[in-house]
């Protein structure tokens, strides 16, 4: 890190201490280190978005016009995410929700939340791997013999779904399923989506009876993931969690998506900081923080919060 970075480290660093309650925004450049071919992120560099049109995609209509080609296109985003592992950035802001840690570096902290913009798991992965790092070795997983909790409770929002899960389109159970591919039609059809629309061939079409079904009551199954005009999941909860946050880390985020891209500039506006961890800040997310630190949050985010 270059000297200025240091001081600016050191100043949001003593800004942090001085915190209560803070809150990471977080997109698709927190995982874009992650996986060895890495995840396409969705507007940077050849992103997801570039080649394939999301919103044919990512929406409800798309599902009810084309359920093959939308599952398609999640069985290839699985088969991506499901190479990934989590990286040094998701091990940060995992450890940020153990009070143990985060006071630490915030002793006054009384809350932590994660709101990511990301379904693919890697954050609950971190945290998963973080408690189990901290309580290997403790009785009963070390959670009642100790006074303060091991985690925050619930400090991880994936306000735009899971990407492995699989909702019903009509009983609306929804489980986890980490499988691959999910039935056999979608393995034979297993196009590399990100070619073949560049190719412009075709995509099979699979019939309907062959793509996930829901294990309840049989009905074709969804991702568990929010599209464009779908309500994002959690927003009550963020709605608070945003009005009482006095320290905002926006990482890995364009900011282009809405309710997502608000929450800083509402931080700001009630006298909380904003520091933005970004590999390429826009000139407007820099205009509204007060600690911007540009380069890969993989390698910014360990060096300034060890
Ligand atoms: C809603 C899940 C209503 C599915 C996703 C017109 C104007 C304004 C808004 C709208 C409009 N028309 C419609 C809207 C609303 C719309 C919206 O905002 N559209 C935008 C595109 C204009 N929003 C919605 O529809 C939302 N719903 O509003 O509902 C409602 C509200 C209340 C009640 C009822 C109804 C729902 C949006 C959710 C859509 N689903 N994902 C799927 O993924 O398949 S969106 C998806 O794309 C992500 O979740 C994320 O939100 C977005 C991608 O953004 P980023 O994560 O930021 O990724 P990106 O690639 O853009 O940027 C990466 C960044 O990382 C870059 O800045 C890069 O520099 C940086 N970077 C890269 N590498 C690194 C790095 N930084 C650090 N280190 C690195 N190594
Ligand atoms: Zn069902």
């Amino acid at each position: 890190m270059t000297m200025s970075t240091v001081e600016h480290a050191g100043a949001f660093r003593d800004a942090l201490r001085s915190s209560k309650h803070i809150v990471v925004i977080a997109g698709a450049g927190l995982s874009a280190a992650s996986a060895s071919k890495g995840i396409p992120t969705y507007h940077d560099g050849g992103g997801l978005w570039r080649t394939l049109d999301a919103t044919a995609l990512a929406s409800p209509e798309a599902f009810r016009e084309n359920p093959s080609l939308v599952w398609q296109f999640y069985h290839y985003r699985r088969n991506k995410a499901l190479e990934a592992k989590p990286n040094a950035a998701h091990g940060v802001v995992a450890k940020m929700s153990v009070p143990q840690y985060l006071e630490t570096v915030a002793p006054g902290a009384q809350s932590f939340h994660l709101i990511t913009q990301n379904i693919d798991r890697l954050s609950a992965d971190a945290l998963q791997a973080v408690v189990r790092s901290m309580t290997s070795g403790l009785p009963n997983s070390g959670q009642s013999t100790r006074a303060k909790p091991i985690v925050y409770k619930n400090s991880i929002l994936e306000m735009h779904g899971r990407l492995f899960d699989l909702q019903c389109t009509q009983c609306k159970y929804c489980v986890e399923d980490r499988s691959t591919p999910l039935t056999p039609a979608l393995g034979v059809a297993d196009a590399d989506l990100l070619t073949y629309q560049d190719a412009g061939t075709k995509p099979i079409n699979i019939p309907e009876e062959q793509l996930p079904r829901c294990a309840k009551c049989g009905a074709l199954a969804r991702p568990g993931v929010v599209w464009f005009n779908e309500r994002p999941l959690y927003l009550d909860e963020i709605n608070s969690i945003v009005y009482k946050a006095d320290m905002c880390l926006v990482i890995g985020t364009s900011s282009q998506v809405r309710p997502a891209s608000t929450y800083a500039y509402r931080v700001r506006r009630r006298g909380g900081k904003v520091a933005l961890f970004n590999m390429d800040p826009s000139e407007k997310d820099i205009a509204g923080a007060d600690f911007v630190f540009k380069g890969p949050c993989e390698v910014l985010l360990p060096a300034i919060l060890p």
